[in-house]
């Protein structure tokens, strides 16, 4: 799968570059920056190995639909020119070709089966949650984004920034907020996400996570940052007039930092969420009886 991923990002990496010359804004595309940039038009730098693989699949796609399209576009053309009414005057009456049908049939078959080899991993591997270290819960409100951390007893809202405040602060508007979500690096975080009232969907490209946040309903996902720095995310579901402006905005930082950020909320550290394995079953009230011919003192 790993070198599967270089090649294909490789090969991606050669079409990246052929379609940064044709934008006229293309020199912002081959900056390494951790979120969106004006005028980039790929997707934005991975942060997480979710987010790598999510990339490389993409670009394995794009290897598969880019020659079926131009095949299909020269099928079209070889029919316009070669089979219109005026260089084929009498068209032939046949109407089943065996080995076209089984050929179009099969082939088909081969790709969807190659794509799903490589989609499903990536699927399990979103929707698996490893042994998280973090959980923090985003709720979705009418406009804007809610965020608790249970272990830590940390809990506030994050609003985007005034126009004004962000141009201040030298930071993006429509993007940076007052209180963004901060993260420890190298952490394994599981994000809870629900709403309060409509339909909203937490997400940051850079982590390759995007969840849909339904009201009475707790859905789950997954990241670990590999890079500290601050990355930027949007609901991502059509949720009213104010969907555009709730914008996400993600603090990776240091052990240290995270630990300092958290003292300031009024919180403390708590240990690993899922140091402890998770209790047993209760045990029952009255345990089953002893077998009659148990030795047991009486
Ligand atoms: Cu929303």
């Amino acid at each position: 799968m790993r070198s599967w991923g270089r090649f294909w990002s490789g090969a991606g990496a050669a079409i990246s570059a052929g379609a940064a010359l044709l934008a006229t804004a293309g020199a912002a595309v081959a900056q390494t920056v951790t979120g969106p940039v004006d005028g980039g038009i790929d997707l934005q730098p991975a942060a997480t190995e979710v987010a790598r693989d999510i990339h490389s699949f993409h670009t394995l796609l794009l290897w598969i639909i880019v020659p079926i399209t131009l095949f299909v576009l020269a099928l079209l053309l070889w029919v316009m020119l070669r089979y219109n009414r005026a260089s084929n005057p009498t068209p032939k009456k046949f109407t089943h070709n065996m080995t076209v049908e089984v050929v179009w049939t099969v082939v088909p078959v081969i790709i969807l089966v190659v794509i799903s080899a490589f989609s499903f991993p990536l699927l399990f591997k979103q929707e698996q949650i490893p042994q998280a270290q973090l959980t923090i819960k985003a709720t979705g409100n009418t406009w804007n984004w809610g965020y608790t951390y249970p272990d830590q007893d940390v809990e506030f809202i994050s609003n985007p920034l005034a126009e004004e405040d962000a141009a201040a602060q030298n930071r993006p508007y429509r993007m940076a907020v007052d209180e963004p979500m901060v993260v420890p690096v190298n952490t394994t975080v599981r994000m809870l996400v629900t709403a309060n009232d409509v339909i909203h969907a937490f997400s940051v490209p850079s982590f390759g996570i995007k969840e849909d946040a339904v009201p009475g309903r707790v859905n789950e996902t997954w990241f670990r940052v590999e890079k500290t720095g601050t990355y930027y995310g949007f609901c991502q579901e059509l949720c009213g007039i104010q969907h555009a402006f709730m914008p996400i905005e993600v603090r990776v930082v240091s052990e240290p930092e995270f630990a300092a950020w958290i003292a300031s909320k009024g919180g403390q550290m708590a240990e690993a969420t899922d140091a402890a394995p998770a209790p047993a079953m209760p045990a029952p009230a009255t345990p089953d009886p002893a077998p009659a011919t148990a030795g047991q003192p009486g």
